[in-house]
Order: structure tokens, then sequence, then C-alpha cells
């Protein structure tokens, strides 16, 4: 825009006026100016890091109606649509210039025609409600991870959320270059109704520029359609990724106590709500971050930072059993928003939390008693599956200390896990970087939840958890995955996890908290502490190990027949599921480097042979006997 600092001018106060034109950064003012004129706001709060300011945010998203309180000091909560439960797929889409084309795998939209249609659906949103500015930051500021965000929105819910789940950074902002680049994201709640609630489901529509770097996002209110720095920007950032030789992952970083108290880092990537926060957040373990870590090679190190600085959770479960950590802020004073919860005299329940709840209160449908059943007559659930708490992570008594190390820290392994019934074993590691990352990575099963709007239990393939999220080509990332450990002097590990195996009745074969003995061999496989067992899959844990980590993390004892029914290799299943992917890939990935192909072959030969040898169910004993 060419007059922005003039429409800029005309539009804000001198304060305001003030506050922007402390920033030098010419895409900033541009953006603010084309947003004000566009979405025709009442007024425009600026947000700077300001206490006060912060404070304004958490003043105003009560006084509002976004968010009330709850009995416990500092809690509140908050209700999405009815139907803006999830991530939407379907509404999701990349604005894709004339001339270019992206994986059909991905939604996508002629650029031109979806900037209008975005644009047209954003004209005037903001009439009668204040336009929010904020200015954060992904990854630590200050650090050659950091990347500047300008959020705008006309939500107070969205504001104060990205305050407890992202590094504030106006001062940072003050600091950055005319020319640099940032991402922009702008988001407008669009119709709401009396309860503040985004109603316009129809039009609900979150696109992507990415030639420009600025996404939009309307007629919604759920996290992961509205909070910009959450799941749209890293649409952004995997491209700025592939362009800077750097890697953005759908990943948390934990820090997983061994022996002597060494602690080693590990990463994880899983599709939502097949168990990523609850791994990142063992008891006794730190963490780093639960959803988004950046990974750069500095001077010949695989460094890791979490993008973001909160958790976005899935409560459902959360139990002071299975989650600790959590349930201690989720039950103290302290800043705490619960979102699509349940509510019943100031106190918030979930799914699954393992206590008797009251019949009635209310839920995301409005007021609910037991057995309320919705338009097309499915009975209502006391809470949305998808229900969330955010956190800021510093509120956990186990938050790493390395969470704003600039630098990040050194992972020791990474790991990937789906849903997959049939086939995986619970644990396994890869013969090397290559082998883990195309037989868990990209080869990742799962099936689609409740954290995404639409049918659930649809099995599919997520490549390496990132599918939804990838602007690139599928195979360009695949290529950049396995080669960015080039000339990494100790690349990670790499792990594949099925926390969801289930034996020839339907049942799950492992327990709930055996993801952490997983874990804690993962650390001891690290530092080379532990042989394993060649597998045609992978490497396998020997008994007698997991029988000494059943004990000390669980305190349980690990009979054989629970580590044959675990630890069996099933090869029809297996040789069935290298179809499965190479088809997908053939079908979805052009381009895809020879390798992948050559490891599914390596895959294919090592499992064939292994039949000939010992049949089609092979117990991991037979396979220490060779
Ligand atoms: C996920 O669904 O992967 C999340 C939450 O982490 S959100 O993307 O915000 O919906
Ligand atoms: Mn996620």
């Amino acid at each position: 825009m060419d007059n922005a600092n003039e429409l800029l001018k005309q539009k804000l106060t001198p304060e305001n006026y003030d506050k922007i034109m402390m920033l030098k950064n010419l895409k900033t003012h541009a953006f603010v100016a084309d947003a004000i004129e566009l979405c025709a706001p009442a007024d425009v709060f600026i947000c700077t890091d300001s206490p006060d300011d912060i404070a304004y945010v958490r003043e105003q998203v009560v006084k509002r109606g976004e968010e009330k309180h709850l009995n416990i000091k500092g809690h509140t909560y908050h209700f999405d649509g009815f139907n803006d439960q999830g991530r939407d797929r379907e509404a999701t889409k990349y604005l894709v210039p004339k001339n270019e084309k992206l994986s059909k795998a991905l939604n996508q939209i002629e650029r031109e025609q979806g900037l209008a249609e975005v644009r047209g659906l954003l004209k005037d949103s903001m009439k009668d409600r204040t336009m929010i500015l904020r200015f954060l930051s992904l990854g630590p500021t200050g650090s050659m991870f950091s990347i500047p965000c300008a959020q705008i929105t006309d939500s107070w819910y969205v504001a104060h959320n990205e305050d407890l789940l992202y590094r504030i950074a106006y001062e940072q902002f003050c600091r950055i270059g005319k020319e640099d680049n940032v991402f922009c994201f702008l988001h407008s709640a669009g119709k709401m109704n009396e309860d503040m609630i985004s109603v316009d489901v129809e039009n609900k529509r979150i696109y992507m520029d990415y030639t420009k770097d600025i996404i939009y996002s309307v007629n919604t209110q759920y996290g992961g359609n509205t909070m910009g720095l959450k799941k749209l920007a890293l649409r952004l950032t995997i491209r700025k990724a592939d362009r800077e030789g750097w890697l953005a992952e759908h990943m948390f970083i934990s820090g997983v106590y061994g022996p002597g108290g060494r602690k080693t880092y590990l990463a994880g990537a899983f599709p939502s709500g097949c168990g990523k926060t609850s791994t990142a957040m063992l008891p006794g373990e730190t963490i780093m971050g639960d959803d988004i870590a950046y990974f750069r090679n500095i001077n010949g190190q695989f460094r890791a930072v979490n993008a973001e600085a909160g958790i976005f959770g899935i409560i459902q479960n959360v139990t002071p059993k299975s989650d600790p950590a959590i349930c201690d802020v989720l039950n103290k004073p302290g800043e705490v928003i619960f979102t699509n919860v349940f509510i019943a005299d100031g106190k918030p329940y979930w799914l699954g939390m393992g206590i008797d709840t009251p019949k009635e209160g209310i839920n995301f449908s409005g007021k609910w008693t037991e057995g309320k059943k919705d338009a097309k007559g499915n009975v209502i659930p006391l809470a949305h599956k998808n229900a969330r708490y955010t956190v800021a992570l510093k509120a956990l008594t186990n938050c790493d200390p390395e969470l704003d190390n600039p630098e990040g820290v050194e992972l020791g392994g990474i790991m990937y896990g789906g849903r997959d019934a049939r086939a995986y074993v619970p644990v396994q590691q890869g013969f090397d970087w290559v082998h883990g990352i195309v037989s868990y990575g990209v080869s990742l099963e799962t099936e689609t939840t409740f954290a995404i709007i639409g049918k659930e239990g649809v099995p599919e393939i997520n490549l390496m958890s990132i599918q939804d999220f990838l602007a690139i080509p599928l195979g360009k990332y695949i290529q950049n995955n396995i080669e960015f450990v080039k000339s990494i002097e100790k690349p990670p590990l790499v792990f594949g996890v099925n926390y969801f195996l289930r034996d020839k009745e339907g049942r799950f074969v492992n327990g709930v908290r055996d993801k952490h003995v997983w874990v804690k061999w993962m650390e001891l496989r690290v530092h080379n502490d532990v042989e394993a067992i060649s597998a045609p899959t992978g490497l396998i844990p020997r008994h007698e190990d997991l029988v000494s980590l059943f004990r000390q993390v669980l305190d349980k004892d690990y009979p054989e027949d629970d580590y044959v029914s675990q630890f069996t290799i099933r090869i029809p299943e297996n040789l069935a599921k290298v179809e499965r992917i190479e088809r997908y890939l053939r079908e979805n990935v052009p381009n895809n480097p020879q390798i992948v192909y050559d490891t599914l072959d390596a895959n294919r030969r090592r499992l064939n042979d292994a039949r000939d040898r010992h049949g089609d169910y092979i117990s991991p004993f037979d396979l220490t006997a060779g």
C-alpha cells in the first residue's frame, strides 16, 4: 500500500500512530493500513510489551464476554461455536498464483479469486469492534530462529491465548529493518451472536497467501483456525525453512532423564489426538514444547527450539495420574483458559477426567443436561473431545530451563507416532537416519481424530504428521529432511512409536503409561547403554531391558507374554503397509526422492526374507535366537 503512512495517520489516534511509527518495518505499516481500510474497525488497540497493555487484554476478554471467570483465580473459560470445534480442512486453502501448482493433496484456490472471496468476507467485519494488533515472535526472541509476527484480530480470546502461547515482541519489532519480511495474520470472528460466538460457519475461510506471507481467517474462533502463530504460521514457516535450509516440524520437544541425572532431548511428531502432548509431558521429565519445533544445524550440531511458549493442549483424558504436571496447573490459581469444556458451579469438567461429573451445566451446545441431542439426533457429550486448556509453559514446574535459549538444545532423538492398529510394534529404532525418516516418518499412518472437523476414525497417511501444513512439494519436504543431517556430526536417532496397536480381539496391547518406558529406552539407546534386536522393521528392545525399565519407571512387572504380544513382528500386516505407503507416494508425491522407494524396497525384502525363515508372525525371542 503506497499511502500506508498517510492512512495510518488519518485513522489512528496520535498515541497509536506513534506506537506504530516506532516500528520502521514497511510491510507491517502496509499490512495494518490495509486491514484498517478493509475491516473498518470502530477503534484500534495496539498491544505493546508493556504489562499494562497485556493486562488490558485480560480485562477486555472478560468485559466483552469472550471469556468468563471460573472459581479459581486467573481461570477463565470460552466456547467456540457448535460447528467450529476443530481445524477445518475444507475451509482452509492455499492461494496459488495462476502459473503455480501445489501438491494435489493440498486444498487450493486460484490466488486472485481466493483473495477476492476472503477479502469480501472481511470487508467491514470490525465495524462495531476493536481491532487488536499484537506483535509476537515465533521462536525465542533475539535468536537466529526468531520469526517476527504481526497478528490482527477482533477476538480478545485469540489475543489472550496468544499472550500465553507466544513470546511478546513489540520491542523486537522496533529493531527490525525497514525492508525485512514479517509474517502477517488478519483474523475476524465475523458475525457473532449475543454470547460472542462466531456463527457464520458457512462462510468460514482460512486462506493462505504464501506469496506474501499473509494469512486471512474469518468467521471462525477455534484456535487452530484463528491464532495466526499456530498452524497458520507453520504453513509459511515450512516454506521459509525450505528457502533457508532448516526444518520446521509438527513436533514436541522434551528433556528425558537418564542414568546419573543426565538429560537427553527428544522430539516427536504425532497427528493431533495421538498422544503427543502426553508424551511431551511425562511425569518427572521436562517439557520444552508440545507442538511446533524448529531445527537448525548450528556448528554441526542438530539444535532445536520450540516455536511457541505455551500449550494449547487437549484436555480429554487429563487426570492427576496420567498428567500430574498439567493437573497441578489446572487446579491452582494462575492464568488458564479452558475452551469447550463443561462448566457447572464455576468449575470446569471434561471427558475422561476420571470423576463423577454433574448432570447439568453449560457446554459448547449451550445449556446441557445429560442425554441432550443435537439437530441430527446424536447425543451431545458433556464436553467436546477437542476441548482444550491454554497455559504458558513457564507455569509448569517441569518447564525446561532452556525454553528461551536462543541457540536451542541439541537433540538426541526424534520419534514419529500415528494410529496403527495392525502393523507397527510399540517402539522401534530406524537402522539409520534415512531408514527411520522413510519407515516411520514418511510412512506415518493414522486415523482422523476429533481435532479436525469431519468423520473420525478414517484411515489416512499423514506424512510426518505435517501433511496438513505442507505448502511445498511433498517430495521436496521429504528430501529436505533426508538431507538435513548431511553435515551434522551426530544426527539424532529416529524412532517409530505406535500407542494404538491392537490384538486379534481388537484390544489395545499397551497401557497408556507404557509410552514412558519407550521414551526411557530411547534415552538409553541414544547413549548406547543398551543393545537392541534387529527386526525386519527396525531395532526393537530386548525383553530384559524392558523388564528393568517397567520396574524402574512404572513399578510394574513385564511378563514375557506382554512382550511377545507387543513385539511380535506381523509380516503380512507390515508388507501390506509398505504396499499402501508406496501406492500413496506414487500417486501423490511426484518427484519423490528415489531413496524413499529404495528404502521401502529394502524393507519389503527384509520382511520377505524374515518370513522365509520364521513364518508370518515372528516372536521377538526368535529374532534374538537369530
Ligand atoms: C493440532 O490440532 O495439531 C493442534 C491444535 O495442535 S490446533 O492446531 O491449534 O488445532
Ligand atoms: Mn498440533
